[in-house]
């Protein structure tokens, strides 16, 4: 039996279905980029919310060829799907999530998107693309024209294919018509995401229609928002599990840890559901919390990551078996971000430090190093190297942060762990990160000059001789559990 309205009222003497129906259901939330995240976190928000506020469902959107597969399932399935919440004692709380009820893959229809978007009944466009998809340079922060997708849209502003060229479409349609305009709200682990957003978008439009990037100025909000849950990537595994103890076949159910967190700006200019019922944090200013999240959570995935790939391990759970890899990621955190960060109001950060390791240690959500290594080109400069040229600044320490840039040089040239077998590397700049790399043996610092991820940490006297200690440090022998021990010797005492 497969997922689906039809089989719902089979489905529901196993397992919690949806308590709200969906015959008409008004779609207020366009969602660009439904993946596991969306699916744990924001979706399952407004599943919570529907049968209360059954005006706020979501339109998930696909924007590249690559979300046909998502599309083609989500359709099949009448954009049904099980959410698997795994606590750490090994108990599990399975429900069908309902709140995604139309999904459009862009490539396929993009008049649809631009019209659904659109559309009087939407009042937010929120976004997860990844810290990659936002097209800025992560270095400079400019907008990169170059991208020929960008070019294609700006010439013609009627065919888009990134969030920019279907955002003005529609905003042009919408004052076009005298409508009210959307909220824009980034979902993603990106500090200042919303302000980040608008500065893309009003790049973007100046050049395409001035007119209209004068109109979004005034008229369209861009809050920033803090997201928190951890989702790993789903797998044949769970596949079975819904199966076998639930006797339905849902092709792409969603695995996650108990916590979950969302906090946001309270600034919308076309409504919003009442989050704050179920939950979620509005606050005036979300800067601390983001700051604090993505500097120890998003950092300390990598810090576990990027060695634990070189040391042949496979999951977050198993870096955090090994006591080396524990305390590594504890100095890290105590010394080189505890003293950067801001206080955070109504946060003991000691406590927080402490959840993180227990939510990276929980053993039942098998969460990939390959999922938190993946696009480190994309993540690195938003996570990590902030934190280095920080300390670099303030004369802090930088040794922990340094070793995992070295650790990923290693990484990126050797591509196989200690037992010689090839790790899984997933990053849009494969090619070019490996070719960098192996120049070390004539440039030690070869690494180092892809300027649009490492920006100037390569003019720092202390920086480079830091890393380059390391470098020389791992090639001498890549026992990442060595290495990270005498690192953080000193500071064990
Ligand atoms: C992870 C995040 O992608 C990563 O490297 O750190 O996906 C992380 O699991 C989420 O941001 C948790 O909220």
């Amino acid at each position: 039996m497969n997922l689906n309205q039809n089989n719902l009222h089979i489905i529901k003497k196993q397992i919690d279905i949806p308590l709200y129906t969906p015959s008409h259901p008004t779609t207020a939330i366009v969602h660009i980029g439904v993946g596991g995240f969306h699916r744990s976190h924001q979706a399952y928000y407004i599943h919570r919310l529907l049968d209360r506020y059954p005006d706020w469902a979501i339109c998930g959107i696909g924007l590249r060829e690559a979300d046909r597969s998502m599309s083609e399932v989500m359709n099949q399935q009448d954009c049904l799907y099980t959410l698997v919440t795994q606590y750490p004692d090994g108990n599990a709380i399975s429900e069908v999530i309902g709140s995604i009820t139309e999904y459009l893959l862009a490539v396929d229809k993009p008049d649809r998107v631009i019209d659904k978007m659109a559309h009087f009944d939407t009042k937010i466009v929120s976004l997860t693309i990844t810290e990659g998809g936002y097209n800025f340079n992560p270095i400079t922060e400019q907008f990169d024209f170059d991208n020929p997708d960008i070019q294609h849209e700006l010439n013609y502003p009627d065919q888009p294919r990134t969030i920019y060229g279907y955002i003005t479409a529609a905003l042009r349609n919408r004052r076009n018509q005298g409508l009210p305009p959307f909220t824009i709200l980034s979902c993603d682990n990106i500090q200042h995401n919303g302000d980040m957003t608008r500065k893309m978008l009003m790049a973007f439009a100046k050049k395409q229609d001035s007119q209209l990037a004068a109109w979004i100025e005034t008229n369209v909000s861009f809050p920033n928002s803090m997201v928190d849950r951890i989702t790993p990537v789903t797998t044949p595994q769970l596949i079975s599990l819904v199966k076998d103890n639930y006797d339905y076949t849902d092709r792409w159910p969603v695995v996650c840890e108990p916590y979950i967190q969302w906090i946001i700006e309270d600034n919308f200019v076309n409504g919003r559901p009442p989050l704050e019922e179920y939950g979620v944090q509005f606050v005036p200013d979300v800067t601390p919390y983001e700051k604090m999240k993505i500097r120890l959570l998003n950092a300390g995935h990598s810090v576990l990551g990027i060695p634990g790939a070189i040391q042949g391990y496979h999951t977050i759970d198993t870096c955090m078996d090994d006591p080396v890899f524990v305390s590594f990621l504890r100095l890290f955190m105590d010394i080189e971000v505890s003293p950067i960060l801001d206080r955070v109001p109504g946060i003991n950060l000691e406590v927080y430090k402490d959840t993180l390791e227990a939510r990276f240690a929980n053993s039942t959500i098998k969460d990939t190093v390959s999922r938190i290594c993946s696009e480190s080109s994309a993540k690195l400069p938003k996570f990590l190297i902030p934190t280095i040229l920080e300390n670099l600044e303030n004369r802090g320490s930088i040794k922990y942060a340094t070793f995992i840039l070295a650790a990923w040089s290693y990484y990126s040239a050797v591509q196989t762990d200690l037992h010689n077998n090839p790790i899984d590397i997933i990053d849009s700049r494969k090619g070019e990160l490996h070719q960098s790399a192996i120049m070390l043996h004539s440039d030690p610092l070869s690494f180092l000059r892809i300027t649009d991820i490492f920006g100037s940490l390569i003019d720092n006297q202390r920086f480079v001789s830091t890393y380059t200690k390391q470098i020389e440090d791992i090639y001498s022998n890549p026992n990442m559990q060595y290495q990270m021990e005498s690192i953080s010797q000193a500071d064990n005492g």
